[in-house]
């Protein structure tokens, strides 16, 4: 989409400008921008145990046990697995929830964003 085309406000010349059009030009826009979406992943490990994965997925990414058990075991099948979509914020926000839980807990869980 293009932008609209410069609209001179003030264009009645009450002025005394001589028709010199001296008003403000104001341009609308009207491009609007749809926010990039990112994955969050998990990644496989050989020491955090499965049901703190469980509990990750089911805390901070809403998944019901079921969902939960199947994406984990999806990351522990598959080396790496979806979390969710997210916007460029929130997606920061979860990794950074997750990477923090994970330490907390001394457990090497990996926690990572890419753009769709
Ligand atoms: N591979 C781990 C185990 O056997 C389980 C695991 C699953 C770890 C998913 C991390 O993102 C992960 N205990």
């Amino acid at each position: 989409m293009t932008d609209m085309p410069l609209r001179m406000q003030d264009d009645d010349d009450q002025s005394n400008d001589g028709g010199n059009e001296t008003g403000v030009a104001t341009r609308i826009r009207t491009k609007t921008k749809k926010p990039s979406l990112y994955r969050v992943l998990l990644l496989n490990d050989d020491f955090t145990p499965m049901e703190f994965v469980i509990m990750v997925l089911e805390q901070f990414f809403s998944k019901s046990q079921e969902q939960a058990t199947q994406i984990m075991l999806h990351v522990h099948n598959n080396g790496v697995g979806e979390c969710g979509v997210f916007s460029y914020e929130v997606a920061e926000t979860k990794v950074t929830q997750v990477m923090d839980f994970a330490q907390k807990h001394q457990h090497p869980l990996q926690c990572v964003m890419e753009k769709k």
